[in-house]
């Protein structure tokens, strides 16, 4: 029996939850994560003059100081993956006890168990986003998904093929900050997942893109603006974008996946682990040091080559171009 969140998820693509999470417990303690990261930057690379005074900052002054010291994939500090290319033995990413916390969340799992089913997975595509003000952001950012505008696609075309194809993902995208129009939210298009999966191009610096997507810019938008608390979920194959940050302040987000159970993750090499199962003996990864041994063992298999690869999904013919399609 399928529930109402399931119908409607897959009849409109998207789904906000409100006001599930407590932003002292469960979100607070990636900020304050994320801030110690930052300090760790601060001492390494920053101006020896610069330091002691920076790191009396606050969280937003000490990121727009970091941002400016060029720090060569500076995102990668502060998200939970291995770099794309290149993966090397000291290679960073964000791992903390917190964000093992919001992965294994109760109450976000008992919302994508509603979806999902019983046998739940955390799927390793997941991010988080510093977006400061798009006005103190430098030219080359403003069109990164990580720091800027996300373009417009759909997150299964981020799946190797197997997972294109075979894999019932879910993602769950969190605000850390009030997300409105004005600081870039995400936008959709109602129902479009029904489409199914579309080509993609290889956009600014290689971000994934809807063909045509210029065509998505004139169609009827549902802006996904959420507080903090809430939780966005979005189908694999809602089309969905976001807005430029002209606020004056940050807006900062996490997006989680989670694939059901016994399907490819999409990105084979990295984690993929039971959250949730009516077998307890599947739960093998129980704490927050078996989760980072997960990512060091897939980084040191890893060491010297590409984390993960995906195919742009791209049709033999152009049935799957949105322009024929809308
Ligand atoms: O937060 C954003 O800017 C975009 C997020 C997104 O596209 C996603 O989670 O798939």
């Amino acid at each position: 029996m399928k529930n109402n969140l399931y119908k409607k998820l897959s009849e409109d693509g998207f789904l906000i939850v409100r006001n599930i999470l407590n932003f002292k417990k469960d979100l607070k303690p990636i900020l304050n994560d994320m801030e110690f990261v930052m300090d760790c930057l601060i001492n390494k690379y920053g101006k020896r003059k610069d330091i002691k005074k920076v790191l009396n900052f606050d969280f937003k002054k000490k990121y727009t100081y970091i941002s400016k010291l060029n720090i060569n994939d500076l995102d990668q500090y502060f998200n939970t993956r291995l770099p794309r290319d290149h993966v090397k033995k000291n290679s960073d990413y964000f791992a903390t006890h917190s964000l093992w916390n919001l992965i294994t969340n109760k109450k976000i799992l008992d919302v994508v168990e509603k979806i999902l089913g019983k046998e739940i997975m955390s799927n390793p595509v997941q991010n988080t986003r510093i977006k400061q003000p798009e006005k103190k952001l430098p030219k080359a950012s403003v069109h990164d998904g990580l720091s800027g505008k996300t373009p417009w696609h759909q997150d299964a075309a981020v799946l190797n093929t197997k997972g294109q194809k075979l894999t019932d993902m879910v993602t769950v995208w969190i605000p850390f900050t009030k997300t409105t129009k004005r600081n870039g939210c995400m936008i959709t298009v109602k129902k479009i997942n029904k489409i199914g999966l579309l080509n993609h191009i290889s956009g600014y610096r290689g971000q994934v893109e809807i063909k045509n997507s210029e065509l998505l810019d004139k169609m009827e938008h549902v802006y996904l603006e959420a507080n903090v608390g809430d939780i966005i979920l979005l189908h694999k194959h809602s089309i969905h974008c976001s807005l430029r940050n002209r606020s004056n302040d940050f807006r900062i987000s996490a997006d989680l996946r989670y694939n059901i159970a016994g399907q490819p993750s999409g990105r084979e090499p990295l984690p993929n682990f039971y959250v949730r199962s009516k077998n307890k003996k599947n739960i093998q990864i129980k704490n927050f040091k078996q989760w980072l041994t997960l990512w060091e063992k897939a980084k040191e298999k890893r060491t010297g080559k590409y984390a993960f690869k995906y195919p742009l999904p791209t049709f033999k013919d152009n049935k799957r171009d949105l322009s024929n399609l809308v």
